[in-house]
């Protein structure tokens, strides 16, 4: 019924380091301006791994992690017109609100709305409170990045909802909730890799590896693909990339960004970190180009790190940037690179190595995803 608390199933973070475990929860009905979501399809990301271990300054815990989902909407608070029970959609955890007041949404060089940034880092819906509480207990558990999705039922923004064709197969589309999606928008959107250049991505998970796919569509001529498993390899060179280096197979005493200079003479155009190592960072920027190369930052990192190098490497030349959600304005651009997938333009199949049924797949996801030859596993509720 709707305005009526759910009971379901999700899987709860109890504490860093500690495993997930499936408890029955009531998520409480969407007040003004939420949505609540049936979820049908999770992909897991490093980053809910990263608050699972407890390197995410903001993580709180207990909470349900998960934010890279395809949903069903249910149900709608008060107030809600861009979305209605039925309808498909993404949930984002970068949101879009759109308002004439939002100097962020209203400028085209970013898509960090700040609207609800406070509340959702601190755990909670827009109005200070959380939807979910223990069903044996009551007890209040935290929201996650505003989307939570690793429940049967979660409760979202309005302004956090992608509503995406009623034709997408969510068990594919979810990726373009999180990883994939950045790692395009990275190249296209934050640095506009431009054909004939020189690419490098440090780290070939689902991002890295969807930096390589979107350099190679956008023509880059040569694209460095650098990662300390080897068994990432495959996948990227099916995706594009022209030369696959594991910095531990280097000579003693060659620096992996002493083999790009050999192999590029001055440094790659552009440079991208998918790691979250902040000397990974420091070396994807000292490989960048001198006088013009550009390196960015998407992988995130550890409480507590932070980034070095010297200045000279700037003033020789070197920009060092950073993308969110690879700069997609959520409820603008999601569907529109779904209708892009749907089209066949942008195939997403070659990120999904692991599925599992069921929400209680979600612990053998996170096993999968440590395992090492894992880019995506969707777990189908
Ligand atoms: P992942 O764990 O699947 O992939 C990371 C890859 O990096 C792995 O293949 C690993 O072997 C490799 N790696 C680790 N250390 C390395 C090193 N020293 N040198 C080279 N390769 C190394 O992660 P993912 O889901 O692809 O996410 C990548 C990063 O991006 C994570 O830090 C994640 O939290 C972050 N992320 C950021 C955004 C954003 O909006 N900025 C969005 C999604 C994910
Ligand atoms: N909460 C952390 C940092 C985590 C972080 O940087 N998150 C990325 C998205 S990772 C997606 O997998 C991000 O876009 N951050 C922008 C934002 O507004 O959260 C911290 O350092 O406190
Ligand atoms: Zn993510």
């Amino acid at each position: 019924t709707p305005g009526e608390p759910i009971k379901c199933r999700a899987a709860v973070a109890w504490g860093a380091k500690q495993p997930i475990k499936i408890e029955e929860v009531w998520v409480d009905p969407p007040k003004e301006g939420e949505v609540r979501v049936r979820v049908i399809a999770n992909a897991l990301c490093h980053t809910d791994m990263y608050t699972l271990d407890g390197e995410d300054p903001e993580g709180l815990f207990p909470c349900i992690l998960g934010h890279e989902a395809g949903a069903v909407v249910v149900d709608v608070g008060p107030g809600v017109t861009s979305v209605a029970p039925g309808d498909r959609v993404i949930p984002c955890y970068t949101p879009e609100c759109r308002r004439l007041d939002c100097i962020f949404c209203q400028s085209d060089k970013t898509n960090l709305c700040p609207r609800i940034r406070g509340t959702q880092g601190k755990g909670l819906m827009p109005d200070g409170t959380s939807r979910f509480r223990l069903a044996s207990s009551d007890e209040r558990l935290f929201h996650f990045m505003g989307c939570s999705t690793f429940s049967e039922f979660t409760v979202l923004a309005e302004i956090s909802c992608a509503k995406i064709s009623p034709a997408a197969p969510l068990e594919q589309v979810c990726l373009l909730g999180c990883g994939v999606a950045t790692g395009w928008g990275a190249v296209w959107n934050t640095v506009k890799v431009e054909a004939g250049s020189t690419v490098a991505v440090f780290g070939l998970g689902a991002v890295g590896l969807a930096v390589v796919q979107a350099a190679r569509i956008a023509g880059a001529r040569e694209i460095f693909a650098i990662d300390v498993n080897a068994a990432k390899f495959d996948a990227a060179r099916e995706l594009g990339a022209s030369v696959c280096i594991n910095p531990r197979d280097l000579p003693d005493g060659t620096s992996i960004v002493a083999e790009l200079q050999r192999r590029t003479s001055w440094g790659v155009d552009y440079t991208f970190d998918a790691t979250g190592s902040t000397q990974v960072m420091r070396d994807a920027l000292e490989a960048a180009h001198r006088g013009w190369g550009v390196s960015c930052v998407i992988g995130v990192a550890g409480a507590g790190k932070e980034i070095a190098t010297r200045p000279f490497q700037l003033v020789t030349g070197r920009t060092w940037k950073g993308t969110a959600f690879g700069g997609w304005k959520s409820r603008t651009h999601v569907p529109q690179l779904v209708r892009r997938v749907l089209s066949g333009e942008l195939p997403v199949h070659r990120y999904i190595t692991h599925t599992f049924d069921g929400l209680e797949g979600t612990q053998a996801a996170i096993d999968a995803l440590h395992s090492g030859d894992c880019l995506r596993a969707v777990v189908r509720y």
